[in-house]
């Protein structure tokens, strides 16, 4: 990142299915912190959910879970009169400049992208190729309003330094030194990467066909002990330091989610419980995570009862997102040589 530009965030989630604690965790807590360190615009990024069969087959799945995804990120703290909150396609300049960047990306860049190969699985040739350009949308929602943090979980770090590739090959192509900053992933803390409670070699995710595998953000208490209780682990006690954690991607996992929930160093909790068996921790670990969620939860529902408002929120936050991403737009035009 150039000095020239003035810091701002931008982040948001796909309303594919109810939001998890991987994405709380990876993502939305993060955003809580720095909306009160810098400007920040979080959207939902409803465009992006089309891009997975799932999606388009059920339009009213996918305006209930924008609205959800939106309540979500109000219930975990960030506040929506300080920080414009929006859906991704309320902002026309997105798909528009993503189409510029289309042309910017290589297929090169795009082959490489392990999202992609994960998500397509075995059926690449059935995947959409809003599949395969899904990065180079990602990288439009940044650049289009200049934003040089984009704080995310791990899983993204590659589509970070894509979005600076683009944002770097445009500056060059186009003469245009400088245009685009080249944003910086800010991907903190213990829980960047949650893994499956059923999987520790798995990340957790909306899309996981098992319920079990991830804690909702909507799970009341007993489905979150539940879930803790019936976690996959290994048969050895806890290990005493974090270099006896590899090899053990379950208990690295349990013991990363208790960290990060706690707001502990990782070697905090092993010296806490270290030695000790899974039963008991396990209990812990639902008390915690049963304290810190259900307050969230509860928040969700109370807002998701009057959807005018959370329409009301997005509305605004989209009016004032429109008027950076226009007159980026505007410059863009100029520079790749379009009259209008
Ligand atoms: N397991 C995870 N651990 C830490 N961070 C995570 N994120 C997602 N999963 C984890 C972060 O959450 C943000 C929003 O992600 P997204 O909605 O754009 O979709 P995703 O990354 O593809 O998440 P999912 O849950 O796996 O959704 P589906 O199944 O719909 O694809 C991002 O910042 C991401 O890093």
């Amino acid at each position: 990142m150039t000095a020239t530009h003035p810091q701002l965030v931008l982040s948001g989630m796909q309303p594919t299915n109810t939001l998890h604690l991987g994405n709380y965790l990876g993502a939305l807590k993060n955003w809580v912190r720095m909306q009160t360190e810098m400007p920040c615009l979080f959207c939902v990024v409803d465009m992006h959910a089309l891009t997975q069969e799932s999606g388009y087959a059920k339009a009213d799945d996918v305006r209930r879970a924008t609205r959800e995804v939106t309540a979500a990120y109000i219930a975990a703290g960030v506040d929506p009169k300080r920080t414009p909150l929006f859906a991704q396609s309320m902002v026309a300049e997105h798909a528009e400049l993503a189409w510029i960047f289309n042309c910017v990306a290589r297929l090169g860049w795009l082959d490489r992208m392990t999202q992609f190969k994960e998500k397509s699985g075995k059926h690449k040739e059935r995947s959409s190729a809003g599949l395969y350009t899904y990065p180079v949308l990602q990288a439009a929602d940044i650049l289009i309003y200049k934003a040089t943090h984009v704080p995310v979980g791990e899983d993204q770090r590659q589509h970070l330094e894509l979005t600076r590739d683009i944002a770097q090959k445009f500056n060059n192509d186009f003469a245009a030194p400088d245009f685009f900053p080249l944003p910086e992933a800010v991907i903190t803390g213990p829980g960047t990467r949650v893994m499956s409670l059923r999987d520790g070699s798995k990340k957790m995710s909306k899309s996981d066909e098992s319920d079990y595998s991830r804690i909702n953000l909507t799970d009341d208490a007993d489905a979150i002990a539940q879930k803790i209780r019936k976690a996959k682990t290994d048969p050895l006690p806890l290990p005493q330091s974090e270099k006896e954690l590899e090899g053990r991607p379950e208990a690295d996992n349990l013991i990363a989610i208790y960290a990060a929930l706690a707001e502990e160093p990782v070697a905090a909790v092993l010296a806490q419980y270290g030695g000790q068996q899974f039963s008991g921790f396990k209990n812990a670990l639902a008390e915690l995570a049963v304290a810190k969620l259900t307050p969230i939860a509860a928040e969700m529902r109370r807002l998701m009862a009057d959807t005018a408002e959370i329409d009301r929120i997005l509305k605004a936050g989209a009016e004032k997102a429109s008027t950076i991403a226009a007159a980026v737009m505007a410059d863009v035009k100029r520079i790749v040589g379009f009259v209008g």
